[in-house]
């Protein structure tokens, strides 16, 4: 019904007079459509703040990915670090704290996960670690280790996004540290979204690999990815969608497909190329790759913004925006709204107003208690968590 309404809007192309007519009330009266949009500040002072995830009591848990920090932060705004540098937790470019979720059983366990840089020794990777959160003492905890060995180079492409699917999963995108060879290597971590228990951090028994030899291979649901910045479940579907950066052009938005291949491959391809190949003759998606790639569900074409964190609009008060896809931006400082039909198919873009141009670089979304929408920025000092909400 959602998709249906919002295809009839664009076809109709008088999305406004046909949501009033169809009601039957005054235009006077008539709510606007697309709403205006009321945008607080429920966090300042921060650097990076790269995601967040809500708990079951309405209190959200947030990363910094430069401070390695996770802040708790409850409904009466009451702010505390449970999570402050621990040993090995590395940033360095690109790389930080930055995925966080927490388990499907937090009210019980307190346990969240976290995709962060680490350097020991001579350990250099990304991983996605468990803590458990004892409020009372206002600290998180080592739990384990759930996927260790994802690639890191200098801080480069580090991914790395997480969020829940079904039950106990976990799909974990990542990014391919900026190396040539990783996206479309089925036994690399990089460049890749993940899909593995959170409990165990193995891969299912009905991922694509599941059989294969090494471990990293049997987590893989995708690949050929170059920097994935968001996953986000679509509440009506359960489909899981991603989020990545493209090179000089073609920012992404895909649809996971189960055993997909994305297309990014930057190896050499002439005598001159870099190893590191993100010329002209690398395409975000290269079809000319063995097999079939999956083209992406929108791009940015030539003029790239910098898509990263992104979740999906829910609640009758966001009007025709019910059930977009909110993708923050960090160089085109703005929040923009994708609206697909229920064949994936794009049908509108919107970017308000009230979050175009007027906080600098956006970073992450996540849709919290009430359908309200948190947006993050990333511009290095005095960075905010954005509270945004339709206009009633
Ligand atoms: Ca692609
Ligand atoms: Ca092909």
């Amino acid at each position: 019904m959602r998709a249906r309404r919002v295809v009839t809007a664009v076809l109709g192309g008088a999305l406004c007079a046909s949501a009033t007519l169809a009601g039957g009330a005054p235009a006077a009266t008539a709510a606007a459509d697309p709403p205006p949009l009321d945008v607080r500040v429920v966090q300042a002072g921060l650097q990076h703040p790269w995601a967040l995830t809500f708990l079951p009591d309405g209190s959200m848990l947030y990363t910094q990915r430069d401070r390695l920090s996770v802040t708790l932060r409850d409904p009466q705004g009451r702010s505390t670090v449970v999570l402050s540098r621990p040993a090995g937790m590395w940033s360095g470019g690109e790389t930080g704290l930055m995925g966080i979720e927490k388990s499907a059983d937090f009210a019980r366990s307190g346990v969240f996960y976290t995709c962060h840089g680490y350097r020991s020794g001579d350990v250099r990777d990304v991983r996605v670690v468990a803590w458990r959160l004892d409020r009372s003492a206002g600290r998180a905890t080592f739990v384990r280790n759930v996927v260790v060995g994802l690639p890191s180079s200098t801080g480069r492409h580090g991914g790395c996004a997480l969020r829940r699917g079904k039950a106990d999963s976990l799909f974990i995108g990542t990014g391919d540290a900026a190396r040539g060879g990783i996206p479309q290597s089925l036994t690399s971590g990089g460049g890749k979204v993940l899909r593995v228990s959170a409990t165990t951090g193995r891969g299912y028994d009905d991922n694509p690999w599941a059989s294969a030899r090494t471990a990293m291979q049997r987590r893989v649901w995708t690949y050929g990815h170059r920097n994935v910045q968001g996953v986000v479940r679509q509440p009506s579907t359960g489909q899981m969608w991603s989020v990545e950066q493209g090179s000089y052009r073609d920012d992404e938005v895909n649809v996971l497909v189960k055993g997909g291949n994305y297309g990014w491959n930057p190896v050499p391809r002439a005598s001159g190329d870099p190893d590191y190949n993100e010329g002209a003759n690398s395409p975000m998606t290269d079809d000319s790759l063995p097999g079939t790639q999956r083209q992406a569900a929108w791009r940015s074409g030539t003029s790239t913004v910098a898509t990263s964190g992104a979740d999906f609009v829910s609640g009758s008060g966001w009007g025709s925006l019910d059930g977009a896809l909110a993708v923050a931006t960090l160089k085109g400082t703005s929040l923009r709204l994708l609206t697909f039909d229920s064949s994936r198919r794009l049908v509108r873009q919107y970017t308000p107003s009230e979050l175009s141009g007027t906080y600098g670089r956006l970073r992450g979304v996540q849709r919290g208690p009430g359908g309200v929408l948190y947006v993050t920025t990333s511009n290095g000092s005095d960075d905010k968590i954005l509270r945004v909400a339709p206009r009633g």
